[in-house]
């Protein structure tokens, strides 16, 4: 990646931000931190390396007293995440609505679990383009979630962290019931669904006040600011914050202050599978789920597991849908085999994304780039920080 840093190091980095335990990640690191040859130029990332072993090191001792104190391994319901994440889920009913049926489908896993009610999180690995997705069958979602009921919290604690929500639904039952159960589970645990996060933040200070700035013109040019500043400092002092800072990035609303005033509150992006569509009259189902929920999911896909029925580029769907390109890096004029996802929004991604996402020490020390664009046949181009990027863009990082 970095002329400083040499091949076999830079391998060894690549590995370690692949590794998908703790020990595992401490074994790459130490093996990246023994390849880095020792100078000046490399002292910064060798230091930020070691700190970061560090903490892994204190990490993997925290959850060796934990097994030995509790005498449990990690709950079932506690999911590391691998690749980008999807979780399935549904209302309770039974026969089940097909989780499991699309989680073997795509990955092959639980084959023996289909019909047959799931009580833990099943998981599999289904991959396109080089892309990894690890798909979660989870429990189906029972009335009073929200509250504890049938696992609920650890449930919907898993659906915080994770990339895309599956509303999986039973197209030859009611839709709209289980849409509507799923949502109201989800909104009394206050997951936002396909909304964008509102363009305000609430930071606490050890300032004697609450000081609201308008930090982007479409913010500044807001009707009665005066008026809305006095609101936003009434609702964030009544929320419990006596000093602190809100900056205000854009359009936004009064509940989006009381939003932001709960740690609890995160927005998820989700989309609905409908399942076994080769059922009869489920086609005018999808048609009319799909038109009735437009507005909130932009995203319906039918599927069949009985005809073995869902996109063929799945992956690529959900990418697209996600807002994230994929990239490869290069090294010495070796590509590496695994793609690097990087966000395409709100703006197109450049050079200086990918420098950041792989490590912070190789935008502050970046010389240049080199970029080949195979689908423009665009040979090794000599590139800046603010170059834009293009989906399969090959890149090579040099640093000073
Ligand atoms: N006709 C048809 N039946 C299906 C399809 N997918 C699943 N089924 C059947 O539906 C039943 C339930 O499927 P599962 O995949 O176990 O459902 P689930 O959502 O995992 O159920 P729980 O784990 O209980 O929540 C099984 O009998 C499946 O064979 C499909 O595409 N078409
Ligand atoms: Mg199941």
């Amino acid at each position: 990646m970095s002329s400083n840093i040499g091949s076999e190091a830079s391998a060894a980095y690549q590995k370690y931000l692949d590794a998908s335990s703790i020990d595992e990640k401490i074994k790459r690191l130490e093996e990246f931190i023994s390849l880095v040859p020792k100078h000046k130029a490399t002292e910064k990332i060798v230091a930020l390396n070691k700190s970061r072993l560090a903490k892994l090191r204190r990490e993997q001792e925290a959850e060796k007293i934990r097994i030995k104190t509790t005498g449990k391994k990690v709950s079932p319901f506690s999911i590391k995440k691998e690749g980008i994440q999807l979780i399935l889920i549904s209302d309770y009913h039974s026969p089940g609505v097909g989780k499991t049926s699309l989680l073997n489908l795509l990955t092959g896993a639980a084959k023996d679990k289909i019909g047959k009610f799931t009580p833990i999180p099943e998981i599999g690995i289904y991959e396109h383009k080089k892309v990894r997705y690890q798909i979660v069958d989870m429990p189906s979602i029972m009335e009073g979630a929200s509250s504890g009921i049938g696992n609920g919290r650890e449930i919907i604690s898993q659906l915080r962290a994770c990339d895309l929500i599956c509303f999986c639904v039973d197209l030859s039952r009611d839709y709209r019931e289980q849409i509507d159960k799923l949502l109201d589970e989800l909104k009394k645990s206050h997951v936002r669904i396909n909304v964008p996060h509102p363009p305000i933040t609430i930071e606490k200070t050890g300032s004697n006040k609450i000081q609201v700035f308008y930090l982007t013109n479409e913010a500044r040019e807001l009707n009665d600011v005066e008026d809305l500043t006095e609101k936003i400092k009434e609702i964030t002092h009544a929320g419990g914050v006596r000093n602190g800072i809100v900056k205000v990035f854009g359009k936004i609303e009064l509940d989006h202050v009381v939003d932001a005033l709960n740690p609890s509150v995160v927005y998820k992006k989700a989309i609905i599978l409908g399942t076994k569509g080769d059922l009869e009259l489920t086609k005018n189902t999808f048609d009319e789920l799909e038109k009735s929920y437009s507005n909130l999911f932009p995203l319906v896909i039918g599927t069949s597991v009985k005809m073995r029925k869902i996109p063929g580029d799945f992956g690529k769907i959900v990418l697209t849908y996600l807002h994230k390109m994929k990239v490869y890096t290069m090294n010495k004029g070796i590509v590496a085999e695994k793609p690097l996802l990087i966000d395409s929004t709100p703006n197109k991604p450049t050079i200086r994304d990918v420098a950041i996402k792989i490590h912070r020490s190789f935008y502050e020390s970046f010389d240049h780039a080199i970029v080949i664009r195979k689908d423009a046949r665009q040979e090794k181009k000599k590139v800046g920080l603010e170059y834009e990027l293009e989906e399969n863009d090959i890149i090579e990082l040099h640093t000073k």
